[in-house]
């Protein structure tokens, strides 16, 4: 670790490096040095990301364009650049290594302490898709294709039933089922897409509550982060994914399911925010819409948990055995709150407007 922190320009000596955070993708560490000062280490998920050069220059092309609007480290991603003025490094086992400034004083959550924590992270990620509306969306790479193709994300998950690489589908029949029944939607938003309805914007693409931080005094919105999925994508699947995690009753791996669904408090809330942000830059459909991005994000999000839990667990970080299979089970209870919740939802969005 030592050899790739020598190759960061750093303030200070590094006195500790240990792992941090929750995310579910990249290995992170919290990196301090005798400055004092603080840094994020983090290595790329390879295996995720294959194309990691291009992933960084997106990150670059995004952060310098937020900058101009915001020059202040707390309030925008701040790459660290390594010593010959690179922005990441790749060690001698192929792989790839960047260091963020360390976001001081923030909080990170994984669960709102109450609604208007939520409302805030709604503030903050409305703010960014309406920061980057005129950013050159044709400059950025799209680093994982069919990232939120909702369909596609339904054949992955058949393949793996199909493949059952892990021996696991006998366990699973009831799941599989239950995903299934909900194909029929699967297809909504990617239609209207794909006829012209509906726009592309500048989108986050993983804008759960645990990538935006918050500053811990005034609990208001600091920084979005995890800026890896910055691609064109729709609104409401930004909206949706916030919703699938942050308006939720009970943890992404909750056991016991009679604890999950989706408050509609939690729902106004974050809808609240997100559309004082960028509502007036967002068509009268792509608002209509929003409610189907919550429960087409949770079916997605759930049948990826599910296609990986069949992979043998080779995507999402897994801190305990059946992790995914958990998730999984989470997000099918949830897909069928929000489809009972579908019109007062959308009454709720109405009343906003
Ligand atoms: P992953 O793709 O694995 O989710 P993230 O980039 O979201 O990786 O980082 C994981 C966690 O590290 C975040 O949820 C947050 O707690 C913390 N983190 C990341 N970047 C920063 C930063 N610049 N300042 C403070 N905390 C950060
Ligand atoms: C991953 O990286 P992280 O933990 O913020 C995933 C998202 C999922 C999310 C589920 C690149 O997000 O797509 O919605 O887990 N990120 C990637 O919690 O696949
Ligand atoms: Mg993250």
């Amino acid at each position: 670790m030592e050899h790739i922190i020598s190759h960061f320009q750093l303030q200070g000596a590094p006195i500790r490096c240990e792992r941090y955070g929750n995310g579910h993708i990249n290995e992170t560490y919290l990196l301090e040095t005798d400055a004092p000062h603080a840094y994020i280490l983090q290595k790329v998920n390879r295996q995720v990301f294959p194309d990691v050069p291009n992933l960084m220059r997106n990150i670059q092309l995004v952060t310098s364009y937020l900058w101009q609007q915001t020059p202040d480290p707390r309030r925008v991603l701040t790459l660290v650049p390594t010593t010959d003025g690179q922005a990441y490094m790749v060690d001698p086992d192929g792989e790839f290594w960047r260091v963020y400034e360390f976001v001081t004083d923030s909080l990170c959550l994984d669960r709102p302490e109450n609604e208007r924590d939520l409302q805030q992270s709604g503030l903050a990620f409305g703010t960014f898709q309406n920061q980057l509306a005129s950013f050159p969306a044709h400059t950025l790479k799209e680093i994982i294709p069919h990232f939120h193709d909702t369909p596609v994300r339904y054949e992955q998950l058949k393949d793996a039933i199909r493949m059952d690489r892990a021996g696991r589908v006998k366990e699973a029949k009831a799941e599989i089922e239950a995903y299934m029944a909900f194909e029929k939607y699967a297809g909504f938003l990617m239609n209207l897409l794909k006829q012209g309805e509906l726009p592309l914007r500048v989108t986050h693409n993983d804008t759960k509550l645990n990538n935006v931080l918050l500053d811990a005094a005034t609990r208001t919105p600091l920084c979005v982060i995890d800026l890896d999925t910055v691609m064109p994508g729709l609104a409401a699947n930004d909206f949706g994914d916030s919703i699938r995690f942050g308006a939720a009753t009970a943890r992404e791996d909750e056991q016991d399911l009679s604890k999950v669904g989706m408050s509609l408090q939690l729902f106004e809330a974050y809808a609240r925010g997100f559309l004082s942000a960028c509502g007036t830059r967002l068509t009268p459909l792509e608002k209509e819409t929003l409610p189907m991005g919550a429960m087409l994000m949770t079916l997605e999000c759930g049948s990826r948990f599910l296609a990986d839990y069949f992979n043998g667990d080779v995507y999402f970080h897994n801190a305990r055995p059946g992790q995914n299979l958990c998730r999984a089970r989470t997000h099918i209870k949830m897909a069928q709150d929000m489809e009972s919740k579908l019109g007062q939802m959308q009454k709720i969005i109405e009343s906003i407007v």
